[in-house]
């Protein structure tokens, strides 16, 4: 079993897609073992992008995140992390696959519905962050 670590970014609040969200990953068979409404600290959202801080969208990435609450999760299941991954799709949402919840929720590049763990590091890093 695997854990991993989800935000539902604020425009997927926004866009009141927090249920049929959560419903996609209970259909495909994931537990979820923790789940917060919360509007993140900058500071944190700095440290969890901190990968891209030299990029010029950097500012911009940041501060949407805070412009809202977020919804954070843990969810697990066998190979949960690339399952996730998978059913979120590509970065940005114009390029990914239809059914993806990226796709079907977002538009706009940078804003794109929500956030998942990348591989098993970041997952061990980013549960830690967001629940302690
Ligand atoms: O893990 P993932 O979210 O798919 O992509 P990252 O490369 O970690 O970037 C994090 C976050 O930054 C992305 O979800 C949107 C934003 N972003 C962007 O606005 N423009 C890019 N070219 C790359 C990332
Ligand atoms: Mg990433």
């Amino acid at each position: 079993m695997e854990e991993t670590l989800v935000i539902i970014k604020p425009d997927g609040v926004r866009q009141k897609a927090v249920g049929e969200i959560i419903a996609r990953f209970e259909r495909r068979g994931f537990e979820i073992k923790a789940m917060k409404q919360t509007v993140l600290e900058e500071a944190v959202v700095m440290e969890h992008y901190a990968h891209l801080k030299e990029k010029p969208f950097f500012r911009e990435v940041v501060y949407f995140m805070i412009s809202g609450p977020v919804v954070c999760m843990i969810l697990e299941a066998e190979h949960g992390i690339a399952s996730v991954r998978q059913m979120v799709g590509a970065t940005n949402p114009q390029e990914a696959l239809p059914g993806t919840i990226r796709a079907d929720y977002g538009f706009i590049s940078g804003s794109n519905v929500i956030h998942a763990s990348d591989c098993p590091e970041a997952a061990e890093i980013e549960i830690k962050r967001f629940f302690g």
